[in-house]
């Protein structure tokens, strides 16, 4: 039988003291800028929740809803702004193990009588009033489903999709190290509130426009790797976008494809940014390797497989600077 975790209880305790006193009318919810599938699923998942509870809710977000996400219902209810001066009642926030990562949306501490962080992030900040994070956890959906759960509210169809999508791509369909056995058996859940594997795929993964596909071949023409053959990197200049009438959300699963050359252990993404002279990077690597602590070196972050950071210069320069951090990194580990 599934229950809710242990060591949820006294988070959720104070989660639904919040959520059910009808004082708490007017929730603001959002997640980390470039969202991604987990950020969107948690946002909407929740977003049926509060309004099953009764509550008047506002969506938002720093970038658009990638284009893959746009089936989940209710996506378009998710307010693409740079800024809101409202006042809430609570802010919800997820996936922002530090606040600056939801891009000044608002300011909670001013504009929200109630502040909650929610996530799942290695080195999490306690910024909030509750802070629910868990870093064992696959993503802020699987942690939502046991909100779910503590408050006796049984899955639609819908918030099930939603929550499947969150756990499917943070998990690249359940094959990344975040993946345990709790996930699976959400998942088995998820599948008898309704949930058809072979729609969530075509959707997420096996749709792509035209467009994208001529920028994925870009990318690739020129992916390079290091001189010990175990770094790859593919980079993306402003004009491949451009060229190909994409967006930098059309970048998404790109960087797996560096990954997939045999003895690579990290592999990376450079892009460059709108803003001039800024280079977006993501890291990759296998099972043992910290990419987030490098990340960290630039002022960036994530999780150990996975992070991301950004960096001031030319794309030339800054591949200059990073291969040889990353380089030292795996000889030092020896
Ligand atoms: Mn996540």
């Amino acid at each position: 039988m599934l229950k809710v975790p242990r060591k949820y209880i006294s988070q959720l305790a104070a989660l639904k003291s919040v959520l059910k006193n009808p004082k708490n009318k007017f929730f603001f919810v959002a997640g980390h800028q470039r969202p991604d599938g987990d950020t969107i699923g948690g946002i909407l998942a929740l977003y049926s929740l509060l309004i099953r509870l009764k509550k008047n809710v506002e969506l938002f977000s720093y970038d658009s809803v990638p284009s893959f996400l746009k089936f989940l219902s209710d996506s378009e209810k998710i307010k693409k702004v740079k800024k809101t001066d409202r006042q809430f009642d609570v802010a919800i926030i997820l996936e922002c193990s530090e606040l600056y990562r939801l891009g000044n949306i608002i300011n909670p501490e001013k504009q929200s009588k109630i502040t909650i962080n929610i996530d799942h992030h290695a080195y999490e900040r306690k910024w909030a009033d509750i802070n629910w994070t868990d870093s064992h956890s696959s993503s802020v959906s699987e942690m939502i489903f046991y909100l779910f759960m503590s408050l006796e509210l049984p899955l639609t169809k819908e918030e099930a999709i939603s929550l499947y999508v969150g756990i499917v791509t943070d998990t690249h369909n359940f094959t990344q190290t975040n993946t345990n056995a709790q996930s699976h058996i959400i998942a088995s859940e998820l599948l008898r509130s309704g949930v058809e594997p072979p729609v969530i795929e075509k959707n997420v993964y096996g749709t792509k426009s035209l467009n994208t596909l001529r920028l994925l071949g870009a990318s690739l023409r020129n992916i390079k790797i290091d001189k010990t053959d175990k770094i790859a990197y593919i980079q993306i200049m402003n004009k491949d976008f451009y060229e190909t009438k994409t967006a930098p959300e059309d970048t998404e699963e790109i960087i797996n494809y560096a990954g997939m050359i045999p003895n690579v252990l990290v592999w990376l993404l450079f892009r460059e940014t709108q803003k001039k002279n800024f280079v977006k990077v993501s890291f990759r690597s296998v099972k043992d390797i910290d990419v987030n602590k490098i990340a960290q070196k630039f002022g960036g972050g994530g999780h150990k497989n996975a992070a991301g950071c950004t960096i001031k210069g030319k794309m030339e320069r800054v591949v200059k600077i990073v291969i040889p951090v990353v380089e030292k990194y795996l000889y030092n580990r020896r």
